[in-house]
Protein backbone atom coordinates (compact mmCIF):
# COMPACT_ATOMS: atom_id res chain seq x y z
CA UNK A 1 0.00 0.00 0.00
CA UNK A 2 1.81 3.50 -0.83
CA UNK A 3 1.60 6.12 1.47
CA UNK A 4 0.02 8.43 -1.45
CA UNK A 5 -3.12 7.66 -3.66
CA UNK A 6 -3.20 9.36 -7.17
CA UNK A 7 -6.60 8.51 -8.70
CA UNK A 8 -7.95 10.19 -11.64
CA UNK A 9 -11.29 10.17 -13.24
CA UNK A 10 -13.21 11.91 -15.33
CA UNK A 11 -10.19 14.40 -15.59
CA UNK A 12 -10.36 15.10 -12.33
CA UNK A 13 -7.32 13.96 -9.94
CA UNK A 14 -7.98 12.87 -6.53
CA UNK A 15 -5.31 12.87 -4.10
CA UNK A 16 -5.05 10.83 -0.79
CA UNK A 17 -2.76 10.93 2.01
CA UNK A 18 -2.99 7.12 3.00
CA UNK A 19 -1.66 6.41 6.51
CA UNK A 20 -4.16 6.57 8.92
CA UNK A 21 -2.66 4.45 11.58
CA UNK A 22 0.04 7.85 12.16
CA UNK A 23 -3.23 10.08 11.19
CA UNK A 24 -1.78 10.79 7.94
CA UNK A 25 1.49 12.42 9.42
CA UNK A 26 4.07 13.44 6.34
CA UNK A 27 7.14 11.64 6.80
CA UNK A 28 9.64 11.46 3.85
CA UNK A 29 7.58 8.69 2.03
CA UNK A 30 4.45 10.62 1.72
CA UNK A 31 5.94 14.11 1.04
CA UNK A 32 8.12 12.10 -1.63
CA UNK A 33 4.86 10.41 -2.89
CA UNK A 34 2.97 14.09 -3.05
CA UNK A 35 6.06 14.98 -5.48
CA UNK A 36 5.70 12.49 -8.01
CA UNK A 37 1.95 12.85 -7.70
CA UNK A 38 2.76 16.56 -8.88
CA UNK A 39 4.76 15.24 -11.63
CA UNK A 40 2.24 12.69 -13.20
CA UNK A 41 -0.65 15.81 -12.51
CA UNK A 42 1.85 18.30 -14.66
CA UNK A 43 2.50 15.28 -17.73
CA UNK A 44 -1.37 14.63 -17.92
CA UNK A 45 -3.10 17.32 -19.66
CA UNK A 46 -6.46 15.42 -19.47
CA UNK A 47 -6.55 16.76 -15.96
CA UNK A 48 -8.94 19.87 -15.37
CA UNK A 49 -8.75 19.90 -11.94
CA UNK A 50 -7.70 17.95 -8.21
CA UNK A 51 -8.65 17.19 -4.76
CA UNK A 52 -6.56 16.23 -2.12
CA UNK A 53 -7.76 14.79 1.04
CA UNK A 54 -6.83 12.21 3.57
CA UNK A 55 -7.27 8.70 4.12
CA UNK A 56 -9.56 7.63 7.26
CA UNK A 57 -12.75 9.67 9.49
CA UNK A 58 -9.94 11.33 11.83
CA UNK A 59 -7.32 13.19 9.84
CA UNK A 60 -6.50 15.04 6.59
CA UNK A 61 -2.89 14.99 7.61
CA UNK A 62 -1.87 15.51 11.56
CA UNK A 63 1.43 17.47 10.35
CA UNK A 64 4.94 16.58 9.59
CA UNK A 65 6.02 13.07 11.53
CA UNK A 66 7.03 14.31 14.83
CA UNK A 67 9.02 10.95 15.13
CA UNK A 68 11.49 11.95 11.84
CA UNK A 69 11.57 15.14 13.51
CA UNK A 70 13.07 14.54 16.90
CA UNK A 71 15.85 12.71 14.98
CA UNK A 72 17.14 16.15 13.30
CA UNK A 73 19.35 18.80 13.68
CA UNK A 74 19.58 22.32 12.71
CA UNK A 75 21.16 21.52 9.08
CA UNK A 76 19.04 18.14 8.55
CA UNK A 77 16.20 20.55 9.87
CA UNK A 78 16.88 23.08 7.52
CA UNK A 79 17.20 20.82 4.22
CA UNK A 80 13.74 18.69 5.59
CA UNK A 81 11.89 22.52 5.79
CA UNK A 82 13.24 23.20 2.15
CA UNK A 83 12.25 20.09 0.74
CA UNK A 84 8.85 20.25 2.28
CA UNK A 85 8.16 24.11 1.28
CA UNK A 86 9.60 23.30 -2.19
CA UNK A 87 7.32 20.43 -2.93
CA UNK A 88 4.19 22.57 -1.62
CA UNK A 89 5.55 25.63 -3.78
CA UNK A 90 5.60 23.06 -6.61
CA UNK A 91 1.74 21.87 -5.64
CA UNK A 92 0.73 25.46 -5.39
CA UNK A 93 1.87 26.45 -8.76
CA UNK A 94 -0.08 23.66 -10.59
CA UNK A 95 -2.15 25.22 -13.58
CA UNK A 96 -5.05 23.59 -12.25
CA UNK A 97 -7.95 24.57 -9.58
CA UNK A 98 -6.65 22.20 -6.54
CA UNK A 99 -9.54 21.79 -3.45
CA UNK A 100 -8.45 20.71 0.07
CA UNK A 101 -11.26 18.44 1.40
CA UNK A 102 -10.51 18.67 4.68
CA UNK A 103 -11.97 15.95 6.87
CA UNK A 104 -10.62 15.97 10.38
CA UNK A 105 -7.11 16.65 11.85
CA UNK A 106 -5.39 19.56 9.62
CA UNK A 107 -2.33 20.27 11.73
CA UNK A 108 1.03 22.02 11.44
CA UNK A 109 2.33 20.64 7.94
CA UNK A 110 -1.21 19.13 7.27
CA UNK A 111 -2.57 22.85 7.53
CA UNK A 112 0.80 23.87 5.18
CA UNK A 113 -0.51 21.26 2.47
CA UNK A 114 -4.08 22.62 2.48
CA UNK A 115 -2.65 26.14 2.25
CA UNK A 116 -0.76 25.58 -1.22
CA UNK A 117 -4.55 24.44 -2.34
CA UNK A 118 -6.51 26.93 -4.20
CA UNK A 119 -8.81 26.71 -1.44
CA UNK A 120 -10.07 24.70 1.38
CA UNK A 121 -13.22 23.01 2.07
CA UNK A 122 -14.11 21.00 5.55
CA UNK A 123 -16.43 18.46 7.45
CA UNK A 124 -18.05 19.55 10.30
CA UNK A 125 -15.22 17.13 12.16
CA UNK A 126 -12.43 19.04 10.38
CA UNK A 127 -9.73 20.88 12.95
CA UNK A 128 -7.21 23.34 12.32
CA UNK A 129 -4.57 25.06 13.56
CA UNK A 130 -0.66 25.39 13.88
CA UNK A 131 0.64 23.93 16.65
CA UNK A 132 4.32 24.30 15.98
CA UNK A 133 5.22 26.56 19.58
CA UNK A 134 3.90 23.87 21.44
CA UNK A 135 6.74 21.66 20.13
CA UNK A 136 9.08 24.37 20.54
CA UNK A 137 9.20 25.30 16.85
CA UNK A 138 7.94 27.32 14.06
CA UNK A 139 6.11 26.53 10.88
CA UNK A 140 8.84 25.01 7.94
CA UNK A 141 6.75 23.97 5.41
CA UNK A 142 5.27 27.81 4.27
CA UNK A 143 2.68 28.34 6.86
CA UNK A 144 4.03 31.74 8.81
CA UNK A 145 4.26 32.57 5.30
CA UNK A 146 0.80 31.30 3.64
CA UNK A 147 -1.60 31.51 6.86
CA UNK A 148 -1.03 35.56 6.89
CA UNK A 149 -1.63 36.03 3.43
CA UNK A 150 -4.83 33.94 3.38
CA UNK A 151 -6.11 35.17 6.65
CA UNK A 152 -4.05 38.77 7.37
CA UNK A 153 -1.18 38.80 10.16
CA UNK A 154 -3.33 38.88 12.74
CA UNK A 155 -5.43 35.99 12.51
CA UNK A 156 -2.24 34.18 11.26
CA UNK A 157 -0.69 35.27 14.07
CA UNK A 158 -3.29 34.15 16.97
CA UNK A 159 -3.27 30.99 15.44
CA UNK A 160 0.67 30.51 15.76
CA UNK A 161 1.37 31.92 19.11
CA UNK A 162 -1.45 29.84 20.77
CA UNK A 163 -0.92 26.50 19.03
CA UNK A 164 -4.51 25.97 19.71
CA UNK A 165 -7.20 23.69 17.44
CA UNK A 166 -9.95 25.82 15.91
CA UNK A 167 -13.35 23.82 14.69
CA UNK A 168 -14.41 24.01 11.33
CA UNK A 169 -17.07 26.93 12.06
CA UNK A 170 -13.99 29.19 13.43
CA UNK A 171 -12.16 28.13 10.75
CA UNK A 172 -14.94 29.62 8.21
CA UNK A 173 -15.16 32.50 10.14
CA UNK A 174 -11.51 33.42 9.81
CA UNK A 175 -11.98 32.84 6.00
CA UNK A 176 -9.49 30.36 5.96
CA UNK A 177 -12.25 27.72 4.90
CA UNK A 178 -14.30 28.72 1.87
CA UNK A 179 -17.26 26.22 3.03
CA UNK A 180 -18.04 23.48 5.94
CA UNK A 181 -20.14 20.72 5.16
CA UNK A 182 -21.40 17.54 6.52
CA UNK A 183 -18.23 15.07 6.68
CA UNK A 184 -20.30 11.98 4.81
CA UNK A 185 -21.13 14.91 1.51
CA UNK A 186 -17.61 16.42 2.16
CA UNK A 187 -15.91 14.12 -1.09
CA UNK A 188 -19.01 14.65 -2.79
CA UNK A 189 -19.21 18.43 -2.95
CA UNK A 190 -15.67 18.61 -3.32
CA UNK A 191 -16.22 16.69 -6.89
CA UNK A 192 -18.67 18.73 -7.78
CA UNK A 193 -16.89 21.49 -7.68
CA UNK A 194 -14.13 20.01 -9.57
CA UNK A 195 -16.70 18.96 -11.88
CA UNK A 196 -17.61 22.62 -12.66
CA UNK A 197 -14.33 23.57 -12.90
CA UNK A 198 -13.82 21.13 -14.97
CA UNK A 199 -16.23 22.25 -17.86
CA UNK A 200 -14.74 25.59 -17.77
CA UNK A 201 -11.80 26.85 -20.12
CA UNK A 202 -8.36 25.31 -18.64
CA UNK A 203 -6.42 27.84 -20.19
CA UNK A 204 -9.23 30.62 -18.50
CA UNK A 205 -8.37 28.71 -15.08
CA UNK A 206 -4.98 28.83 -15.34
CA UNK A 207 -4.75 32.53 -16.57
CA UNK A 208 -6.94 33.30 -13.54
CA UNK A 209 -4.88 31.49 -10.83
CA UNK A 210 -1.44 33.18 -12.52
CA UNK A 211 -3.36 36.45 -11.90
CA UNK A 212 -4.70 36.18 -8.73
CA UNK A 213 -1.52 34.67 -6.86
CA UNK A 214 0.86 36.85 -8.68
CA UNK A 215 -1.05 39.83 -8.21
CA UNK A 216 -1.75 39.09 -4.47
CA UNK A 217 2.33 39.16 -4.34
CA UNK A 218 3.40 42.93 -6.05
CA UNK A 219 1.50 46.04 -5.92
CA UNK A 220 -2.01 46.72 -7.73
CA UNK A 221 -0.70 48.60 -11.10
CA UNK A 222 1.90 45.65 -11.52
CA UNK A 223 -1.04 43.11 -10.74
CA UNK A 224 -3.46 44.69 -13.28
CA UNK A 225 -0.78 44.95 -16.12
CA UNK A 226 -0.59 40.94 -15.46
CA UNK A 227 -3.99 40.58 -15.60
CA UNK A 228 -4.10 42.44 -18.70
CA UNK A 229 -1.04 40.35 -20.66
CA UNK A 230 -3.36 37.22 -19.29
CA UNK A 231 -6.39 38.49 -20.62
CA UNK A 232 -4.88 39.42 -24.01
CA UNK A 233 -2.81 36.48 -24.56
CA UNK A 234 -6.13 33.81 -24.11
CA UNK A 235 -7.43 35.59 -27.67
CA UNK A 236 -4.66 33.55 -29.67
CA UNK A 237 -6.13 29.97 -27.17
CA UNK A 238 -8.86 28.14 -29.70
CA UNK A 239 -11.17 27.74 -26.55
CA UNK A 240 -11.65 31.42 -26.63
CA UNK A 241 -13.00 31.56 -30.07
CA UNK A 242 -15.10 28.13 -29.08
CA UNK A 243 -16.48 29.99 -26.04
CA UNK A 244 -17.42 33.22 -27.77
CA UNK A 245 -18.70 31.42 -30.86
CA UNK A 246 -20.73 28.84 -28.49
CA UNK A 247 -22.59 31.92 -26.86
CA UNK A 248 -23.37 33.31 -29.82
CA UNK A 249 -25.02 29.72 -31.72
CA UNK A 250 -26.74 29.00 -28.05
CA UNK A 251 -24.65 25.65 -27.54
CA UNK A 252 -22.58 24.34 -24.96
CA UNK A 253 -18.83 25.35 -25.29
CA UNK A 254 -16.70 22.29 -26.29
CA UNK A 255 -13.47 23.54 -24.63
CA UNK A 256 -10.30 21.38 -25.39
CA UNK A 257 -7.46 23.37 -23.53
CA UNK A 258 -6.01 25.18 -26.45
N1 LIG B 1 3.63 12.74 13.71
C1 LIG B 1 3.81 11.43 13.96
N2 LIG B 1 2.82 10.64 14.45
C2 LIG B 1 1.63 11.20 14.70
C3 LIG B 1 1.40 12.58 14.45
C4 LIG B 1 2.46 13.36 13.93
N3 LIG B 1 2.33 14.64 13.60
N4 LIG B 1 0.14 12.85 14.82
C5 LIG B 1 -0.39 11.70 15.25
N5 LIG B 1 0.50 10.70 15.19
C6 LIG B 1 0.33 9.30 15.58
C7 LIG B 1 0.38 9.13 17.08
O1 LIG B 1 1.72 9.07 17.51
C8 LIG B 1 -0.36 7.83 17.25
O2 LIG B 1 0.49 6.78 16.90
P1 LIG B 1 0.62 5.49 17.89
O3 LIG B 1 -0.74 4.88 17.87
O4 LIG B 1 1.68 4.67 17.24
O5 LIG B 1 0.97 6.02 19.25
C9 LIG B 1 -1.44 7.90 16.15
O6 LIG B 1 -0.98 8.87 15.21
C10 LIG B 1 -2.78 8.36 16.66
O7 LIG B 1 -2.61 9.58 17.34
P2 LIG B 1 -3.13 9.84 18.84
O8 LIG B 1 -3.18 8.56 19.61
O9 LIG B 1 -2.31 10.95 19.41
O10 LIG B 1 -4.62 10.31 18.54
P3 LIG B 1 -5.53 11.29 19.44
O11 LIG B 1 -6.88 11.23 18.87
O12 LIG B 1 -5.34 10.99 20.87
O13 LIG B 1 -4.91 12.76 19.18
C11 LIG B 1 -4.05 14.55 17.83
C12 LIG B 1 -4.97 13.32 17.89
C13 LIG B 1 -4.62 15.64 18.76
C14 LIG B 1 -4.07 15.06 16.40
C15 LIG B 1 -2.62 14.17 18.29
O14 LIG B 1 -2.23 13.01 17.58
C16 LIG B 1 -1.59 15.23 18.04
O15 LIG B 1 -1.53 16.21 18.76
N6 LIG B 1 -0.75 15.05 16.98
C17 LIG B 1 0.34 15.95 16.69
C18 LIG B 1 -0.16 17.23 16.07
C19 LIG B 1 0.99 18.18 15.82
O16 LIG B 1 1.61 18.69 16.74
N7 LIG B 1 1.26 18.45 14.53
C20 LIG B 1 2.33 19.37 14.13
C21 LIG B 1 3.58 18.62 13.89
S1 LIG B 1 4.96 19.68 13.58
C22 LIG B 1 4.80 20.12 11.99
O17 LIG B 1 3.88 19.75 11.30
C23 LIG B 1 5.86 21.03 11.43
C24 LIG B 1 5.77 21.19 9.91
C25 LIG B 1 7.04 21.83 9.35
C26 LIG B 1 8.22 20.90 9.52
C27 LIG B 1 9.51 21.54 9.16
C28 LIG B 1 10.64 20.59 9.58
C29 LIG B 1 12.01 21.14 9.64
Amino acid sequence: MSAVDLSIENGIALLKVNRPKALNALNIEVLDGIDEAITKVQGDKSIRSMIVTGEGDKAFVAGADIKEIDQLDEKTAFEFAQKGQSIFRRFEKLKIPVIAAVNGFALGGGLELALSCDFIIASGNAQFGLPECTLGLIPGFGGTVRLARRIGPHLAKELTFSGNFYSAEDAYRMGLVSRVVEREQLLSEAQKMAQTFAKRAPLALAGIKASIDKGMDCGVDQALEIEAQVFSRLFNSKDREEGTKAFIEKRTPNFTGE
